[in-house]
């Protein structure tokens, strides 16, 4: 009896069913003797949210008995994707659920197809912020997420005639059933109006007297870790308007202009912000910023005020991690309401806020750093403004004591940029307070060090950390390879390795092992053809199984040089029409898949869009090539997309310009999925060529030192004759719209090349020509491929997060009993 029932709910097929149709009739209200794929999927996600939510009331109520330190993440953006899969598969309840629906006549793959993504963030960080959700959960850390929720996700990308067009990603259409609407838990967020001193009990405070009001209501998002009970919270922010109304724009009797007025609150959490650094300064993106940071500190300190008296133990129980600038108007958030509201003095509330605060920066230039013009946050922020004042004053003093009048230094170092617009940098503002500011890397750490927050690493090196990111081999293996994770699982004799994930180290013992290599070459097959199928179904192309998969997917940037991938398809595009038969039988062929997504305002990635597409049509109709290559643009990337193709790749390209990426964490999905890299010496790469050899990759491109020599250096490097030829071929038009094209050659030809194209070039060939010669060999191939996974292990994000926890955090896990 106690093997089928987990809590209240029972687990049992027969159960699950009835479930299941109960949910059809009762909470979809559709009829149980009718349903589509989608209604099965809505009846079927609502049973697997109730066992959800079960967990979830046992496991904070476990945590507020134990009252244990908390860690709570704030992020601007977490990007979910699908949750019905990650669910059941970290529920433990996958099996059961595939026979209660096998019972009711359906297919689970088709109804999982069904759910759309949650989207509500742009790359690399927001994948991150989801990844280390799940190892908090799995590892029965006491924490919380929070965030906004976003009405619209990030943009669904259209191609139409080989252009990028935005279109609205209105995600909450059909109904979230992974939320639970919490109505009663809400607070009021102030905006602008003035501020006033006031006599008070002998002592004179700082009253804000806001023009605004908005309430936050929450959305708590269950998050069920794997082999565990327990179930963590992701909970998100919506706006509505404030409850306490504006009685006087009642009263005058416009009744219908007041409630649009009210209405208009909401706007705050419309809409996620693409990752662009145009949208910097704008006063939605600054509100949207504060008002998710007002919400969950009031939340925050509630919470500890519920079971403490004083905030004496306050910085024991709580610790705040920043993911980037963009949450880090919390600090002062804090401050403001321990001197203002709890009547701490500013001593107290500083020393809390050095405490609790740590900050996680994810940029490597100095240009990539967040700004707040002075002027608005002042007027959308007024007391905020005064205690930023205050922080930088103390602050400056201090760099007076330490290095004397060194203005040059002062200027540099100070949270207020002066200049002809006064701004704020959010980034010295949150190395100032917090005690512990990491990179994503160590090569990031080391640009950190050394040029980003050079000087105050000379103030204060104890402070500078770095933490390699992760990802969570749950979702990208257990969840999306479910083939790969079966033969993982019987070689190692054990499934422990999803809780234990060091644990792949050991099928570097069954490497050589042909009856291993046979069935890896078998599962990667099957997903390959799971690919071809896909890409059948969205551009029309058949490709061949057989054609090696090269594979670029990620945010289009120019440092990430999507436009070097395309450079080295032209040339090897007409190398082979210059070829003989005889040489011909020789190439191996390929399929280049490209997809990702340009910031709405980038025009210079629009380009590369474009220009993939062009050259993709010219060689794709070209008879005279046929299978030997083909490049396909795989439109709107997402993270479901992403599951679909990692584990069907051959190769995958991470050929940033060295320096670049911070970290990339793209490159260890496809590492543990066993597809091999193609990379430059950058961010995380680096750290795995010393897992698993740069024997077992194709390493090519400038070193970061060389990078920033050649670029001190300032010479106008020669470009090769290759690169040159390939140029020549699009600025004559040979893929059409050379007008179109020109600024992309013309960045690499007349504008300094400023991302080294031209000095990568060669040896970016010469890397495309090992992996050539090396699939050719398909033992070869599949024993590096199986190395691939088996060194993966130092890139799970349960790494990460458990270094963050022992060494930044000081948490604990709290298991919850099952
Ligand atoms: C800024 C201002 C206004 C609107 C949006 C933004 C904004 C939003 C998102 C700026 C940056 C981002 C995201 C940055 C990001 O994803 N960085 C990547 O972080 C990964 C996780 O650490 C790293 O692996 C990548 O190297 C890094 O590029």
């Amino acid at each position: 009896f106690f093997e089928m029932m987990d809590g209240f709910l029972k687990n049992d097929p027969v159960s699950l069913q009835k479930d299941i149709l109960d949910h059809v009739e009762f909470t979809v209200a559709r009829s149980r003797f009718n349903i589509d794929d989608f209604e099965a999927y809505q009846g079927m996600a609502h049973s697997v949210r109730d066992r959800l939510i079960e967990r979830w009331h046992d496991t904070q109520q476990f945590f507020k008995k134990k009252d244990p330190k908390r860690l709570y993440y704030l992020s601007l953006e977490f990007l979910m994707g699908r949750s019905l899969s990650n669910s059941i598969i970290n529920l433990g309840v996958k099996d059961q659920y595939m026979d209660a629906l096998n019972q009711l006549g359906f297919s689970f793959e088709i109804l999982a197809e069904q759910e759309g993504d949650a989207a509500l963030g742009n790359g690399g960080l927001a994948r991150l912020s989801a990844c280390q959700m799940d190892s908090l959960a799995t590892m029965d850390f006491p924490a919380w997420g929070y965030g906004l929720r976003y009405q619209y996700g990030l943009f669904r990308q259209v191609i139409l005639d080989g252009f990028q067009h935005e279109q609205p990603d209105y995600w909450l259409n059909f109904g979230n059933p992974w939320e639970i609407e919490r109505v009663h838990v809400s607070y009021a967020v102030k905006f602008y109006g003035t501020v006033e001193e006031k006599h008070l009990n002998g002592k004179n405070c700082k009253v804000w007297i806001p023009g605004e009001t908005v309430e936050a209501v929450a959305y708590d998002n269950p998050i069920p870790g794997y082999g565990t009970r327990n179930t963590i919270n992701l909970r998100l922010w919506a706006a509505k308007p404030s409850g306490q109304y504006d009685m006087e724009s009642f009263g005058t009797g416009d009744y219908i202009n007041a409630i649009i007025d009210r209405q208009k609150a909401e706007t705050i959490s419309s809409v996620l912000y693409p990752d662009d650094r145009s949208y910097q300064g704008k006063e939605l993106r600054l509100k949207q910023q504060y008002f998710f940071v007002s919400a969950s500190v009031q939340d925050i300190i509630r919470r500890f005020k519920d079971s403490h008296s004083s905030f004496d133990k306050f910085h024991e129980k709580v610790a705040l991690q920043l993911n980037d600038t963009h949450p880090s108007l919390a600090i002062v958030e804090v401050i403001r309401v321990l001197v203002d509201e709890e009547h701490l003095s500013w001593k107290e509330a500083w020393d809390i806020a050095c405490n609790i605060f740590s900050y996680t920066t994810h940029t490597v230039v100095p240009e990539g750093l967040e700004k707040i013009p002075v002027d608005l946050l002042g007027s959308l922020l007024p007391r905020h403004l005064q205690i930023i004042y205050d922080i930088n004053f103390s602050f400056t003093e201090e760099l007076k004591q330490r290095f004397g009048l060194d203005y040059d230094r002062l200027s540099r170092m100070s949270i207020i940029e002066e200049g002809a617009v006064k701004n704020i940098r959010m980034a010295n503002l949150s190395i100032v307070v917090c005690h512990n500011v990491n990179g994503v890397s160590r090569a990031h750490l080391d640009t950190l060090k050394s040029k980003v927050f050079k000087d105050f690493y000379e103030l204060w090196p104890q402070k500078f950390h770095h933490k390699t990111n992760g990802i969570t081999q749950r979702r990208w293996v257990v969840v999306s390879n479910p083939g790969l994770c079966d033969l993982i699982t019987k070689w190692l004799g054990t499934d422990a390795w999803i809780r234990e994930v060091d644990l792949l180290l050991g099928l570097r013992e069954h490497v050589e092992n042909k009856e291993l290599q046979l069935e890896w070459r078998t599962v990667r097959r099957v997903n390959k053809i799971r690919l071809v199928e896909f890409i059948e179904a969205m551009t029309g192309m058949k490709v061949s199984p057989d054609a090696m998969f090269d594979v670029q997917i990620k945010r289009i940037h120019e440092y990430k040089r999507q436009l070097l991938n395309i450079l080295g398809i032209i040339h090897r595009y007409d190398c082979i029409k210059n070829m003989k038969d005889s040489e011909r039988k020789r190439v191996v062929p390929r399929v280049c898949i490209i997809g990702g997504k340009a910031a709405p305002g980038y025009e210079m990635a629009k380009k590369i869009i474009k220009l993939c597409h062009s050259v993709g049509e010219k060689i794709n109709s070209d008879p005279d090539i046929g299978d030997l290559l083909k490049l396909i643009f795989i439109p709107d990337y997402n993270v479901s997309v992403a599951e679909l193709v990692i584990p069907g790749s051959d190769l995958s390209q991470h050929i940033s310009t060295a320096g670049h990426e911070a970290s990339g964490t793209g490159s260890m999905k496809f590492l543990i999925n066993g597809c091999l890299l193609l990379a430059t010496a950058d961010g995380s790469t680096l750290e795995i060529i010393d897992e698993i050899g740069e024997e077992n990759m194709f390493i090519c491109g400038a070193k970061i030192h060389e990078v920033a020599m050649m670029r001190e250096n300032g010479e106008a490097p020669k470009l090769p004759l290759e690169l040159v030829h390939v140029l020549r071929m699009v600025r004559d038009g040979y893929f059409g719209h050379e007008e179109y094209f020109k600024p992309l050659c013309d960045s690499i030809e007349s504008a300094g090349d400023f991302y080294l194209l031209g000095h990568d070039f060669p040896s970016y060939l010469e890397a495309q020509a090992a992996a050539d010669k090396a699939f050719v060999d398909q033992e070869t191939w599949t024993k590096m491929s199986i190395l691939s996974t088996a060194g993966s292990g130092k890139f799970s994000s349960d790494r990460t997060i458990g270094d963050y926890a022992a060494e930044t955090w000081g948490i604990e896990p709290c298991r919850c009993p099952f």
